[in-house]
């Protein structure tokens, strides 16, 4: 592998070793004795990008020769994470850049380290984006994905006194080394104004002369697929404001004035709003939302006119696909730049549309779908509410037939809601302007069939369909558990890395004795690494030979940490009174992560819990000598690649019903942790894959949650269970916050008082239980363990990136591969130059 892969310098340690020390001269004026931490990362980042963009150059050239039709992404997060790794191990260049970097006295992890997270996203939305870009630069399909270059990413969370507080992520401070602007890639975007009808050769023309412009200026980072061959093409938009624009403002002597709309246009790409499944709709929100998508079709349109085809030919070259409805705007985009712009009629137009869009669903929450005014589109974007108003109008008299004297239907599928002030329903014109919507795992996706759209499944049955999502086991797998990686590969060769069907080859290993103890070995060395990180991170001290208990994602109701904090009070409680649930237990490090939206008062209470809870019980000489809880702050892409491969048990338990799917709990299975989990999401098709044998399952299903539904009684759940009533007057008497009265009211309200939305009490029993099971085999039998934990494993196979690419690059975007030849790139850029 390492030496077929030569770049253009050749290939040896040494000239990578010349090369870092020519970036650390020329490009950070500074000698190997001189430099900072900060300096050494950014030289030796430059240096591996340098390998990176003849490449990046040749596979352009290439999709473009081949004629190929390119999927574009779109999508308003794109959570990436580090690109070092990632990118050293796609090159194949790591074991030469490590001998490189030793060989000056530097270690690569050390420089390695100095990388800030891209943490351009949310959570499972955005590294879902990630994903997907690795999977489809590996497997050579013409990829561009479509974002917004934000100044600040999501907040960096401290916890002060257990509470959350957040922290700008300032992370471009020292420059990104990865990415190239693009200065002559820029686009105008317009709001605000007005629309004229302009009466033209027996035609009415739309003329749309905003009041407002913004320019969007494209950043690229290049996605290397594994094996660099394919190198595809992340571009994300920074907003600036238009030179002339300025200067004529200025011009006029106004010069605060030119100042502020040049500062209120680069606001636009500031920063990423950081709530998940609740939607607000702001102002800013919308604006960012219709820049990036201007500025991508605008790209993606420039680039089919290159071809010199007709327009009905566009979706045989573009395919875009709307990640969720953030960018649903590029429906009535699109049809304004082919009837407005380019003089279709309307029918060609929204034929070209619902032909290239498709449209990804990621939530069953009624609170996540966004809705914008009217009033504020009809602001904004005047032209598109005029648009909207005629596709809607179009829609509902071909809906008519279908509800014949059920004229309420009408309402309800009507993309305008009639409330006061009247809405948008953004998933409704996402799904009449696309020819797929597909959820993202089995169970979410018969869900949307059957409860979220089930009229717009009967108008369109063929639009709907299921994509279960995945994630690439190359950063999951090979780049964070380097150790367990090269044991699997030892086992069943390398192929699980690009063809990841193979891991199901590891199966008869989880009965193989040198194998086994192999893995428990790995797994104790990933848990010593884990508290080292954790040491480092945020000065947690966490003992390696305990039980890894972890919850990391998103704090939010409907994922239950609260499930998970109730059970911690039955185990502590039971450890207090010298109970039977609690007689053989293993020591256990319980770990939470995630960050809580900044407005989400409840979510940000959990986590206050959490920490009051923790510091109860980590002081209480009887419990914590079996117990240690843990919230370790800032939870993030790079927590997670240390934390996930040290895990012994995944927690996916929320609400049957309520999670789309889930990403982390595949990660977890292809690291060796068992799962702990509801039937919900893709947990359901984990269980299908690895056999309910091999996890602990507890909990209402969906089906029997919703048969619970409105007679549901919380309070009759909780007090028919003498354990659980205990526990629960834990929280009621305020034994976590004895001097800070009430603070968890509100919990204790949502719980008892309003309903107990997402059955916390109807389930955890029967987690209490599945809980204790997953502690007794944990204690009796580790080799039983082990042996599951192997067989989860070799069963995810499903659940890589890979596979799902491949089904949407099949049955939605009709995407054909596109192989790149690898270059040696030995020509140097003069001689390049020179044939010009
Ligand atoms: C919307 C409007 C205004 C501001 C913010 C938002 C917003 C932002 C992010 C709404 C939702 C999100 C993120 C949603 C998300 O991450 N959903 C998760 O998607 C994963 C990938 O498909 C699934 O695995 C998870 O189950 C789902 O919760």
């Amino acid at each position: 592998m390492k030496d077929e892969l030569k770049t253009r310098f050749g290939h040896t340690a040494k000239d990578l070793a010349q090369d870092f020390a020519e970036q650390l001269k020329y490009s950070q004026d500074a000698d190997i004795y001189h430099t900072t931490a900060e300096g050494r990362y950014t030289a030796l980042a430059l240096a591996i990008r340098d390998r990176i963009v003849h490449q990046w150059n040749l596979s352009r050239k290439t999709q473009r020769k081949e004629n190929a039709k390119r999927i574009n992404y779109l999508s308003l997060e794109f959570l990436m994470g580090r690109a070092m790794t990632n990118n050293v191990i796609n090159l194949g260049v790591e074991d030469q850049l490590k001998e490189a970097l030793s060989s000056l006295g530097y270690t690569y992890e050390e420089l390695a380290d100095m990388e800030p997270d891209a943490g351009l996203g949310n959570g499972g939305l955005g590294r879902l984006a990630a994903c997907f870009l690795d999977s489809l630069a590996t497997l050579e399909y013409p990829a561009y994905g479509y974002g917004i270059r934000y100044n600040y990413g999501i907040f960096r969370q401290q916890i002060k006194n257990g509470w959350q507080v957040e922290q700008p992520d300032n992370w471009l401070r020292n420059g990104n080394p990865w990415e190239l602007k693009r200065p002559d890639v820029v686009y105008t975007v317009q709001f605000g104004g007005e629309v004229k009808m302009i009466r033209e050769k027996g035609k009415d023309n739309f003329k749309w002369i905003g009041s407002e412009q913004v320019n969007g200026v494209a950043y690229d980072t290049p996605i290397v697929g594994y094996g660099c061959k394919t190198v595809n093409t992340l571009r994300l938009w920074s907003a600036t404001s238009p030179e002339e624009f300025n200067f004529h403002e200025f011009n006029d002597g106004d010069y605060t004035e030119a100042v502020r709309s040049k500062i209120s246009a680069e606001n636009l790409s500031q920063v990423l709003y950081p709530n998940d499944t609740l939607y607000m709709g702001k102002e800013l929100r919308l604006k960012q939302q219709y820049f990036f998508v201007a500025c991508s079709l605008a790209d993606i349109i420039r680039s089919f006119k290159r071809r010199k085809l007709s327009w009905s030919q566009f979706p045989d070259f573009a395919a875009i696909q709307l990640n969720d409805t953030h960018p649903s705007l590029a429906i009535p985009e699109m049809m304004r730049l082919l009837l407005d712009e380019e003089g279709l009629s309307w029918d060609e137009a929204w034929d070209i549309t619902v032909a290239i869009m498709g449209y990804t669903n990621h939530t069953l929450m009624p609170e996540a779908l966004e809705k914008w005014t009217l009033p504020m589109l009809q602001s904004i974007l005047p032209r598109h509410m005029q648009i909207i108003y005629e596709i809607n109008h179009r829609f509902l008299q071909s809906a008519v037939s279908f509800f014949p004297l059920q004229p309420q239907v009408l309402g309800q599928i009507s993309i305008i809601e009639e409330s006061n002030p009247k809405q948008v329903r953004m998933a409704n014109l996402a799904i009449i302007g696309s020819h797929s919507t597909n959820g993202v795992a089995a169970l979410h996706s018969e869900l949307l069939k059957r409860s979220m759209f089930p009229q717009f499944n009967l108008i369109y049955p063929k639009r709907f369909n299921n994509k279960t999502n995945g994630i690439t086991q190359r950063r999951w797998l090979l780049d964070a558990n380097p150790r367990l990686a090269q044991k699997i590969t030892e086992a069943i060769g390398d192929g699980w890395i690009t063809d990841y069907s193979q891991i199901a080859k590891l199966a008869p290993f989880a009965t193989d004795k040198a194998f086994v103890s192999d893995f428990a070995k790995i797994k104790l060395e990933n848990k010593v690494k884990a508290a080292a990180f954790l040491k480092k991170d945020s000065g947690m001290i966490i003992d390696p030979n305990t039980l890894f208990d972890v919850q990391v994602k998103r704090i939010h109701e409907y994922k239950r940490q609260l499930l998970n904090a109730l059970n911690i009070m039955l185990i502590y409680n039971d450890i207090k009174k010298g109970g039977k649930a609690t007689e053989n237990m293993p020591p256990m490090t319980f770990l939470f992560g995630g960050k809580a939206a900044p407005g989400y008062v409840n979510a940000k209470l959990i986590i206050k819990l959490i920490n009051n809870i923790a510091k109860v019980i980590n002081g209480d000489s009887q419990a914590n000598k079996l117990l240690s809880i843990q919230f370790m702050p800032n939870y993030r892409v790079t927590m997670a690649e240390s934390i996930i491969p040290a895990t012994d048990l995944s927690e996916q338990i929320s609400t049957a019903g309520t999670e789309a799917s889930g990403t982390g709990n595949m990660k977890f299975m292809c690291n060796g942790a068992l799962t702990i989990g509801t039937m919900d999401g893709a947990n359901v098709e984990i269980a299908e894959e690895v056999g309910k044998d091999n996890m602990f399952i507890f909990g209402h299903t969906e089906e029997e949650i919703s048969q619970l539904g409105k007679s549901y009684n919380p309070f009759a759940w909780a007090m028919g269970d003498n354990e659980i009533k205990e526990a629960v007057a834990l929280l009621s008497t305020g034994y976590f916050n004895v001097n800070e009265p009430n603070i968890f009211d509100p919990l204790r309200k949502s719980l008892f008082e309003d309903g107990d939305r997402y059955f916390h009490f109807a389930d955890l029993r029967m987690y209490a239980d599945a809980h204790k099971s997953a502690r007794d085999l944990y204690r009796g039998d580790q080799n039983e363990w082990n042996r599951k934990a192997i067989l989860n494993i070799a069963s995810s196979g499903k659940f890589s990136s890979d596979r799902t690419i491949g089904e949407y690059a099949k049955d939605i975007w009709a995407l054909k591969q596109c192989p790149v030849q690898r270059d040696d790139g030995t020509e140097t850029a003069l001689q390049d130059a020179m044939k010009k």
